[in-house]
């Protein structure tokens, strides 16, 4: 058993919280603040046209595969049909000589670029809003990803890029950065993280995974780069209205909070306690050179996470238009 502390003991008694913002019945927390108006002030930011998607493939077999948290595996796509399906006796016929293929796949909900619902973590059994994590049982009855799916996500994206900040192609296992970290880097791209952006962070992380191309060094010692938490860097999130955290970082955080080793205490600081919505494994290399190219780093971000009844998260392709 670790010796770090309970998740409410490193997060306070009396945490940054959001819950009851919205009402008791809400399921999509900061993503209310993304209304009309900030999808109009996204679309200003649309300068040359260029359209970026955000998703990693799914299911790569030239490399290391996917980047995935430990325990879950990639896609499994499995071809059902295909043209020798249509060869020889009992083959389906349709009228007019049609042929087609089809597939089935079995995936992990964010086992690839992918949202979080907001219920998908939790501490002291109660997720986002206050729901009990009993409703979690066989499927979530209480912030699935399904309100973020129905809804939509659009609105100003900024770039915030620490890798090249830092002068790096990617940071280190374990290396952190916060909310002043942030601000600076923002100063030195000349650009300002505003309220109610849609905040993108790069740290290369995904880049390593596909250029070292060895699994096995990539999850020696598995402890990724990232935000790390502390009280001000919530509150930071909370007093900027954040609506929506996306990294190129399989969990949007450190892995294990260097102080204390808890593990992904801002998963439950930010999406359960303030309703911060999470997108993970996001591709932001080629947004972020074309950024860097001309100095604009902020564009329309638009996704719309699968509409999956009751699930726990599900895969995306977020698009951002500059
Ligand atoms: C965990 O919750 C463990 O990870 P993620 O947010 O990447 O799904």
């Amino acid at each position: 058993m670790s010796d770090a502390p309970a998740m409410r003991e490193l997060l306070g008694e009396n945490a940054p919280s959001n819950w009851g913002k919205w009402g008791p019945d809400d399921e999509l927390g900061c993503l209310n603040y993304l209304d009309t108006k900030e999808v109009l002030r996204g679309v200003q930011h649309i300068r040359s046209g260029e359209v970026f998607t955000l998703q990693i493939q799914m299911g790569r077999t030239d490399g290391p595969g996917d980047p995935l948290w430990p325990g879950r595996s990639g896609i499994e796509r499995q071809n059902i049909l295909d043209e020798g399906s249509w060869d020889g006796e009992g083959a389906p016929a349709f009228p007019g000589g049609l042929h087609y293929a089809d597939d089935t796949a079995k995936i992990f909900l964010q086992g690839s670029t992918q949202y979080d619902a907001l219920g998908h973590v939790w501490y002291d059994g109660k997720l986002w809003n206050g729901y009990d994590a009993r409703t979690t049982v066989e499927g979530m009855e209480k912030a699935s990803v399904l309100p973020i799916a129905e809804k939509g996500v659009v609105g100003r994206g900024v770039l915030i890029d620490m890798a090249r900040h830092r002068g790096k192609d990617w940071l280190d296992k374990g290396e952190t950065f916060d909310h002043n970290d942030l601000e600076a880097a923002a100063k030195a791209q000349g650009v300002q993280i505003e309220p109610h952006d849609i905040l993108c962070v790069r740290t290369g992380w995904l880049k390593y995974w596909y250029e070292l191309n060895d699994k096995e060094q990539f999850y020696d010692g598995f402890n990724e780069p990232g935000l790390t938490y502390s009280r001000e860097l919530v509150e930071w999130f909370q007093s900027r209205e954040i609506p929506n955290l996306v990294t190129d970082t399989i969990a949007n955080e450190v892995t294990y909070e260097p102080e204390t080793g808890v593990a992904l205490p801002l998963h439950c600081a930010l999406m359960r306690n303030l309703g911060v919505a999470l997108t993970e494994i996001a591709w932001l290399d080629d947004l972020a050179d074309a950024c860097a190219a001309d100095g604009r780093w902020s564009f329309l971000y638009a996704a719309a996470p699968l509409k999956v009844v009751k699930g726990t998260g599900a895969p995306v392709n977020p698009i951002a238009i500059r």
